[in-house]
């Protein structure tokens, strides 16, 4: 098996958010441009010099990390809200919730020597059994070249599909190689892991995921940018973070939209937690099922007088 689904900037938006929901990943070669790099790389800079590496085993002791990326990145923005991505977020999560949300921020920079992450699904963080539908999609963004030598990122292709019992062999086992400023896109259930670094030079990525707006976030987006800046930020970025409701009602604060409350609203009257259109949206979704009774025709219960 070698790696497919490669595609370019000027590829069909459509076809990659296919190939993510047909194979499980897309790989997109210079999705942004020399001087979108250059902006990412200087905004790391100074935080990869401090950074610790992993004191666990899955987070790699010879892997530095650090999120909150949005607090400390502006150039960020450019990369998490890019067309492609989103295109691919929205094929995968839209047919499962109304909005949704970033679930992650972090920079996963491989020095020389470490060796490869244990493969897993990024789902497992939530109580389902693979197959179930995406919960989340993952971008890696490749800072530094992506190549098999130094740790370009593992794949099981279609592994999306699988059951959770079934283990991959070592030739279903694929490393994403991509030029700095290029893009793999996966699913929550595609098995990944980091690869074993044996060149001499560290492999930088960015790690941006998005997740269904009624789950809890794997990274606090509330706590990890201040109130204060949050404020200041372009709205579809405080909307992706998660000051958007994630549904009607979800994610309110003291009854009021957390938007409006960021933004100084505290009387609920003057906020509205089931928008125009989003009850509506709400029934329409496709919803999962997960216990083993024949879904019902309705999520509202009227108590039968007679
Ligand atoms: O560094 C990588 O390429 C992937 C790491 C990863 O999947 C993780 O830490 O969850
Ligand atoms: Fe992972």
């Amino acid at each position: 098996m070698s790696l497919q689904n490669m595609f370019d900037a000027e590829s069909d938006t459509q076809s990659v958010a296919e190939a993510v929901m047909r194979d499980g990943y897309a790989i997109v070669s210079n999705a942004i441009d020399a001087a979108e790099l250059e902006a990412m790389r200087s905004d790391l800079r100074p935080h990869l010099e401090s950074a610790h590496t992993g004191h666990e085993d899955f987070m790699g002791s010879r892997t530095k990390r650090f999120g909150a990326l949005i607090a400390k990145s502006e150039a960020v923005q450019t990369l998490l809200m890019h067309p492609m991505v989103l295109a691919a977020a929205d094929k995968a999560l839209l047919p499962h919730c109304v909005r949704y949300h970033v679930q992650y921020t972090g920079v996963m920079h491989l020095e020389p020597g470490e060796k490869a992450q244990v493969l897993h699904r990024d789902t497992g963080l939530y109580p389902f059994a693979n197959p179930c539908p995406p919960m989340t999609v993952a971008t890696m963004w490749a800072i530094s070249d992506f190549t098999e030598e130094n740790g370009g990122t593992l794949l099981v292709p279609g592994s999306h599909l699988w059951e959770d019992a079934r283990v991959p062999e070592a030739h279903e086992v694929l490393a994403t190689r991509m030029p700095a400023g290029s893009v793999l896109m996966y699913t929550g259930n595609t098995l990944h892991g980091g690869g074993r670094n044996a060149s001499n030079a560290p492999r930088t990525g960015v790690a941006l995921h998005y997740s269904l707006g009624w789950l809890r976030q794997e990274e606090n987006q509330y706590l990890a940018v201040p109130a204060e800046q949050a404020r200041h930020l372009p709205r579809e970025i405080r909307e992706i973070m998660g000051y958007a409701l994630g549904s009607t009602h979800l994610g309110f604060v003291d009854h009021v939209a957390p938007d409006d409350y960021l933004n100084g609203v505290r009387d609920a009257a003057d906020s509205d937690l089931a928008p125009e259109g989003m009850s509506e949206q709400v029934d329409a979704l496709q919803r999962l099922h997960v216990s083993d009774s024949a879904p019902g025709p309705s999520r509202y219960y009227e108590i039968k007088t007679e």
